[in-house]
Protein backbone atom coordinates (compact mmCIF):
# COMPACT_ATOMS: atom_id res chain seq x y z
CA UNK A 1 0.00 0.00 0.00
CA UNK A 2 1.01 3.63 -0.92
CA UNK A 3 2.54 5.59 1.82
CA UNK A 4 -0.49 8.18 2.17
CA UNK A 5 -2.89 5.86 1.86
CA UNK A 6 -1.62 4.04 4.79
CA UNK A 7 -0.92 7.84 6.69
CA UNK A 8 -4.73 8.20 5.77
CA UNK A 9 -5.63 4.82 7.42
CA UNK A 10 -2.99 5.46 10.32
CA UNK A 11 -5.06 8.82 11.20
CA UNK A 12 -8.34 7.44 11.23
CA UNK A 13 -7.48 4.82 13.67
CA UNK A 14 -5.95 1.91 11.80
CA UNK A 15 -3.39 0.33 14.21
CA UNK A 16 -2.23 -2.05 11.39
CA UNK A 17 -1.68 0.54 9.25
CA UNK A 18 0.27 2.34 12.30
CA UNK A 19 2.80 -0.73 12.70
CA UNK A 20 3.73 -0.70 9.43
CA UNK A 21 4.41 3.37 9.20
CA UNK A 22 6.38 3.17 12.82
CA UNK A 23 8.48 0.61 10.96
CA UNK A 24 9.16 2.52 7.87
CA UNK A 25 10.02 5.83 10.55
CA UNK A 26 12.32 3.80 12.56
CA UNK A 27 14.26 2.80 9.37
CA UNK A 28 13.76 5.94 8.03
CA UNK A 29 12.47 4.60 4.89
CA UNK A 30 11.95 7.16 2.20
CA UNK A 31 8.15 5.72 2.49
CA UNK A 32 8.29 6.81 6.47
CA UNK A 33 9.06 10.30 5.43
CA UNK A 34 6.62 10.61 2.61
CA UNK A 35 3.81 9.61 5.22
CA UNK A 36 5.12 11.83 7.53
CA UNK A 37 5.38 14.46 5.72
CA UNK A 38 1.69 13.47 4.49
CA UNK A 39 0.54 14.10 8.12
CA UNK A 40 -0.17 17.37 10.23
CA UNK A 41 -0.07 17.49 13.69
CA UNK A 42 -3.90 18.33 14.26
CA UNK A 43 -4.62 21.31 16.33
CA UNK A 44 -4.61 20.01 19.93
CA UNK A 45 -1.03 18.53 20.34
CA UNK A 46 -0.27 15.02 21.92
CA UNK A 47 1.20 16.07 25.03
CA UNK A 48 4.33 13.46 25.35
CA UNK A 49 6.08 12.53 28.61
CA UNK A 50 8.98 10.90 29.27
CA UNK A 51 9.27 8.56 32.03
CA UNK A 52 12.66 7.80 33.64
CA UNK A 53 14.56 6.53 36.72
CA UNK A 54 16.77 3.79 37.66
CA UNK A 55 15.99 -0.25 36.74
CA UNK A 56 13.63 -1.26 39.04
CA UNK A 57 12.19 1.66 40.48
CA UNK A 58 9.03 0.61 38.46
CA UNK A 59 8.29 2.58 35.65
CA UNK A 60 6.55 0.13 33.38
CA UNK A 61 4.55 -0.38 36.26
CA UNK A 62 3.36 2.92 36.31
CA UNK A 63 3.01 3.40 32.78
CA UNK A 64 0.56 0.53 33.11
CA UNK A 65 -1.41 2.26 36.00
CA UNK A 66 -1.49 5.68 33.75
CA UNK A 67 -2.17 3.74 30.94
CA UNK A 68 -5.19 2.32 33.02
CA UNK A 69 -6.00 5.66 34.27
CA UNK A 70 -6.14 7.58 30.90
CA UNK A 71 -8.64 4.77 29.08
CA UNK A 72 -11.11 5.04 32.15
CA UNK A 73 -11.24 9.13 30.62
CA UNK A 74 -11.19 7.15 26.80
CA UNK A 75 -8.22 9.06 26.65
CA UNK A 76 -5.88 7.06 23.70
CA UNK A 77 -2.15 6.57 24.49
CA UNK A 78 0.64 5.03 22.77
CA UNK A 79 3.35 4.41 24.79
CA UNK A 80 7.73 3.90 22.85
CA UNK A 81 9.60 1.59 25.59
CA UNK A 82 13.23 2.19 25.04
CA UNK A 83 13.74 0.74 27.72
CA UNK A 84 15.81 -2.78 27.31
CA UNK A 85 14.29 -4.49 30.26
CA UNK A 86 10.70 -3.23 29.68
CA UNK A 87 7.98 -5.72 29.88
CA UNK A 88 6.61 -4.27 26.55
CA UNK A 89 10.23 -5.18 24.67
CA UNK A 90 9.61 -8.60 26.01
CA UNK A 91 13.06 -8.46 28.65
CA UNK A 92 10.59 -8.81 32.16
CA UNK A 93 9.78 -11.33 34.11
CA UNK A 94 6.56 -13.37 33.42
CA UNK A 95 4.66 -11.64 36.00
CA UNK A 96 4.98 -8.49 34.09
CA UNK A 97 4.18 -9.21 30.93
CA UNK A 98 0.90 -10.84 32.11
CA UNK A 99 -0.04 -7.75 34.22
CA UNK A 100 0.75 -5.22 30.44
CA UNK A 101 -0.76 -7.97 28.28
CA UNK A 102 -4.54 -6.67 29.87
CA UNK A 103 -3.52 -3.31 27.11
CA UNK A 104 -2.57 -5.28 24.50
CA UNK A 105 -6.19 -5.51 22.86
CA UNK A 106 -7.22 -2.19 23.75
CA UNK A 107 -7.48 -0.34 20.43
CA UNK A 108 -6.78 2.85 22.50
CA UNK A 109 -3.43 1.75 24.01
CA UNK A 110 -0.72 1.32 20.93
CA UNK A 111 2.33 0.07 22.38
CA UNK A 112 5.81 -0.75 20.90
CA UNK A 113 9.26 -1.12 22.55
CA UNK A 114 12.41 0.24 20.22
CA UNK A 115 15.46 -1.11 20.85
CA UNK A 116 18.49 1.34 22.38
CA UNK A 117 21.15 1.71 19.14
CA UNK A 118 24.50 2.72 19.35
CA UNK A 119 27.10 1.69 22.03
CA UNK A 120 26.90 5.58 23.23
CA UNK A 121 23.17 5.10 24.86
CA UNK A 122 21.04 7.64 24.37
CA UNK A 123 17.38 6.70 22.13
CA UNK A 124 17.49 5.15 18.92
CA UNK A 125 16.94 7.37 16.31
CA UNK A 126 13.77 6.71 14.61
CA UNK A 127 12.34 8.18 18.58
CA UNK A 128 11.65 11.63 17.85
CA UNK A 129 9.69 10.93 14.17
CA UNK A 130 7.60 7.94 16.18
CA UNK A 131 6.77 10.68 18.35
CA UNK A 132 5.58 13.22 15.73
CA UNK A 133 3.71 9.77 13.86
CA UNK A 134 2.29 9.01 17.07
CA UNK A 135 0.68 13.16 17.67
CA UNK A 136 0.16 13.66 13.62
CA UNK A 137 -2.62 10.32 13.86
CA UNK A 138 -4.05 11.86 16.74
CA UNK A 139 -2.96 10.45 20.42
CA UNK A 140 -3.80 13.07 22.87
CA UNK A 141 -0.61 11.31 25.42
CA UNK A 142 2.11 9.46 24.23
CA UNK A 143 4.56 7.98 27.03
CA UNK A 144 8.34 6.85 26.74
CA UNK A 145 9.87 4.51 28.95
CA UNK A 146 13.51 4.54 29.10
CA UNK A 147 16.20 3.20 31.24
CA UNK A 148 17.41 5.72 33.34
CA UNK A 149 21.17 4.99 32.34
CA UNK A 150 23.76 7.10 30.51
CA UNK A 151 22.54 9.34 28.45
CA UNK A 152 19.26 7.86 27.51
CA UNK A 153 17.45 9.80 30.86
CA UNK A 154 19.22 13.35 29.21
CA UNK A 155 17.74 13.05 25.96
CA UNK A 156 14.49 11.81 26.69
CA UNK A 157 14.08 15.26 28.59
CA UNK A 158 14.93 16.93 25.35
CA UNK A 159 12.51 15.13 23.63
CA UNK A 160 9.82 14.83 26.20
CA UNK A 161 7.21 17.87 26.39
CA UNK A 162 7.52 16.62 30.54
CA UNK A 163 9.98 14.85 31.98
CA UNK A 164 8.97 12.78 34.89
CA UNK A 165 11.60 11.46 37.47
CA UNK A 166 10.56 7.79 39.27
CA UNK A 167 12.73 7.02 42.37
CA UNK A 168 11.78 4.52 44.63
CA UNK A 169 13.23 3.43 48.26
CA UNK A 170 14.19 -0.01 47.00
CA UNK A 171 16.63 1.34 44.36
CA UNK A 172 19.02 2.93 46.45
CA UNK A 173 18.11 6.56 44.38
CA UNK A 174 18.87 9.29 46.72
CA UNK A 175 22.18 9.36 46.18
CA UNK A 176 22.46 8.42 42.70
CA UNK A 177 19.75 10.86 41.68
CA UNK A 178 21.59 13.61 43.15
CA UNK A 179 25.27 12.34 41.48
CA UNK A 180 23.66 12.42 37.73
CA UNK A 181 22.26 15.32 37.75
CA UNK A 182 18.95 14.41 36.36
CA UNK A 183 16.92 16.14 38.87
CA UNK A 184 17.74 19.64 37.39
CA UNK A 185 15.29 18.10 34.01
CA UNK A 186 13.01 16.83 35.96
CA UNK A 187 9.27 18.61 35.83
CA UNK A 188 7.99 16.19 38.27
CA UNK A 189 9.60 13.78 40.66
CA UNK A 190 7.66 10.45 41.44
CA UNK A 191 8.67 8.86 44.61
CA UNK A 192 7.10 5.15 43.48
CA UNK A 193 7.28 1.91 46.00
CA UNK A 194 5.46 5.17 48.49
CA UNK A 195 4.28 1.85 50.54
CA UNK A 196 7.50 0.62 51.26
CA UNK A 197 10.37 1.91 54.23
CA UNK A 198 12.21 5.10 53.08
CA UNK A 199 9.84 6.28 50.94
CA UNK A 200 9.29 9.49 53.39
CA UNK A 201 12.67 10.22 53.77
CA UNK A 202 13.42 9.87 50.15
CA UNK A 203 10.86 12.16 49.47
CA UNK A 204 12.82 14.48 52.23
CA UNK A 205 15.78 14.31 50.99
CA UNK A 206 14.36 15.08 47.42
CA UNK A 207 12.20 18.12 48.50
CA UNK A 208 15.71 19.60 50.69
CA UNK A 209 17.69 19.15 47.52
CA UNK A 210 15.50 20.48 45.54
CA UNK A 211 15.06 23.50 47.37
CA UNK A 212 17.88 24.76 46.51
CA UNK A 213 16.88 25.45 42.60
CA UNK A 214 14.83 28.24 41.49
CA UNK A 215 11.91 26.47 40.38
CA UNK A 216 11.12 23.54 41.95
CA UNK A 217 9.44 20.62 40.40
CA UNK A 218 6.25 19.13 42.04
CA UNK A 219 6.86 15.95 44.22
CA UNK A 220 4.45 13.05 44.97
CA UNK A 221 4.33 9.45 46.07
CA UNK A 222 2.86 6.88 44.26
CA UNK A 223 2.01 2.80 44.79
CA UNK A 224 1.95 2.01 40.79
CA UNK A 225 1.28 -1.93 42.10
CA UNK A 226 -2.11 -0.42 43.65
CA UNK A 227 -2.47 2.55 41.77
CA UNK A 228 -2.54 4.35 44.53
CA UNK A 229 -1.11 8.03 43.58
CA UNK A 230 -1.52 7.95 40.00
CA UNK A 231 -4.67 9.77 39.58
CA UNK A 232 -2.62 12.89 41.45
CA UNK A 233 0.11 12.22 39.11
CA UNK A 234 -2.08 12.31 36.14
CA UNK A 235 -4.05 15.65 37.17
CA UNK A 236 -0.41 17.52 37.47
CA UNK A 237 0.79 16.31 34.47
CA UNK A 238 -2.25 17.21 32.70
CA UNK A 239 -1.56 20.97 34.62
CA UNK A 240 1.39 20.99 33.53
CA UNK A 241 1.06 20.96 30.31
CA UNK A 242 -1.91 23.20 30.25
CA UNK A 243 0.55 25.86 31.58
CA UNK A 244 3.02 25.04 28.90
CA UNK A 245 0.52 24.63 25.64
CA UNK A 246 -0.89 28.03 26.56
CA UNK A 247 2.33 30.26 27.37
CA UNK A 248 4.52 29.13 24.76
CA UNK A 249 6.51 27.08 26.27
CA UNK A 250 5.35 24.18 24.44
CA UNK A 251 6.88 25.66 21.02
CA UNK A 252 10.93 25.69 22.76
CA UNK A 253 10.34 22.32 23.92
CA UNK A 254 9.08 21.38 20.55
CA UNK A 255 12.42 23.51 18.79
CA UNK A 256 14.46 21.63 21.26
CA UNK A 257 13.23 17.99 20.29
CA UNK A 258 13.92 19.61 16.70
CA UNK A 259 17.30 20.07 17.43
CA UNK A 260 18.19 16.98 18.96
CA UNK A 261 16.54 15.34 15.92
CA UNK A 262 18.65 17.14 13.34
CA UNK A 263 22.14 16.97 15.72
CA UNK A 264 21.35 12.97 15.58
CA UNK A 265 20.87 13.18 11.70
CA UNK A 266 24.36 15.43 11.49
CA UNK A 267 26.02 12.94 13.90
CA UNK A 268 24.76 9.62 11.57
CA UNK A 269 26.07 11.76 8.64
CA UNK A 270 29.38 12.65 10.29
CA UNK A 271 29.66 9.08 11.14
CA UNK A 272 29.15 7.54 7.94
CA UNK A 273 30.91 10.01 6.25
CA UNK A 274 33.72 8.45 8.60
CA UNK A 275 33.38 5.13 6.80
CA UNK A 276 36.57 3.88 4.10
CA UNK A 277 38.32 7.27 5.18
CA UNK A 278 41.41 5.76 5.51
CA UNK A 279 43.34 7.83 2.54
CA UNK A 280 42.28 11.25 4.18
CA UNK A 281 43.57 9.88 7.49
CA UNK A 282 46.39 9.24 6.11
CA UNK A 283 46.69 12.78 4.58
CA UNK A 284 46.03 14.22 7.93
CA UNK A 285 48.33 11.98 9.34
CA UNK A 286 51.00 13.32 6.85
CA UNK A 287 50.33 17.22 7.76
CA UNK A 288 48.97 17.48 3.93
CA UNK A 289 45.57 18.27 5.44
CA UNK A 290 44.20 19.77 8.11
CA UNK A 291 41.12 17.78 10.10
CA UNK A 292 39.08 20.82 9.32
CA UNK A 293 39.37 20.43 5.57
CA UNK A 294 39.67 16.80 5.63
CA UNK A 295 35.62 17.06 7.28
CA UNK A 296 34.73 19.44 5.04
CA UNK A 297 35.54 17.10 2.31
CA UNK A 298 34.43 13.75 3.69
CA UNK A 299 30.94 15.73 4.22
CA UNK A 300 31.10 16.91 0.34
CA UNK A 301 32.06 13.45 -0.84
CA UNK A 302 29.05 11.96 0.77
CA UNK A 303 26.84 14.55 -0.26
CA UNK A 304 27.63 13.56 -3.72
CA UNK A 305 27.26 9.90 -3.15
CA UNK A 306 24.00 10.76 -1.28
N1 LIG B 1 6.18 -2.56 46.57
C1 LIG B 1 6.05 -2.02 45.38
N2 LIG B 1 6.60 -2.61 44.31
C2 LIG B 1 6.47 -2.04 43.10
C3 LIG B 1 5.78 -0.81 42.92
N3 LIG B 1 5.83 -0.48 41.62
C4 LIG B 1 6.52 -1.45 41.00
N4 LIG B 1 6.91 -2.40 41.88
C5 LIG B 1 7.67 -3.64 41.59
O1 LIG B 1 9.00 -3.27 41.28
C6 LIG B 1 9.53 -4.17 40.31
C7 LIG B 1 10.10 -3.40 39.14
O2 LIG B 1 9.03 -2.75 38.47
P1 LIG B 1 9.12 -2.28 36.95
O3 LIG B 1 7.87 -1.55 36.66
O4 LIG B 1 9.48 -3.42 36.06
O5 LIG B 1 10.36 -1.28 37.05
P2 LIG B 1 11.18 -0.55 35.85
O6 LIG B 1 12.43 -1.35 35.65
O7 LIG B 1 11.49 0.79 36.39
O8 LIG B 1 10.30 -0.52 34.65
C8 LIG B 1 8.41 -5.10 39.91
O9 LIG B 1 8.54 -6.31 40.60
C9 LIG B 1 7.17 -4.36 40.34
O10 LIG B 1 6.11 -5.22 40.67
C10 LIG B 1 5.21 -0.19 44.09
O11 LIG B 1 4.62 0.88 44.04
N5 LIG B 1 5.40 -0.83 45.28
MG1 LIG C 1 10.61 -1.09 32.69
Amino acid sequence: MKPLDLARQAAQGDRRALAQLLSWVEDDCPEGRAALSALVEPAQPACVIGITGSPGCGKSTLVDALIAHLRQQDLSVAVLAVDPSSPFSGGAILGDRIRMSRHFLDPGVFIRSLASRGSLGGLAPGVPAALRLFGAVGFPWVLIETVGVGQSEIDVAEIADLCALVLSPATGDGIQAFKAGILEVADVVVINKADLDGALELEREVKATLALSSEPPPVLRTVALSGEGVDQLYAVLSQLWTTLRDTGGLQQRRRRRTRYEVAAALRQLASQALAGAEAVFEAVEDGRLSAQAAAERLLAQRHQQG
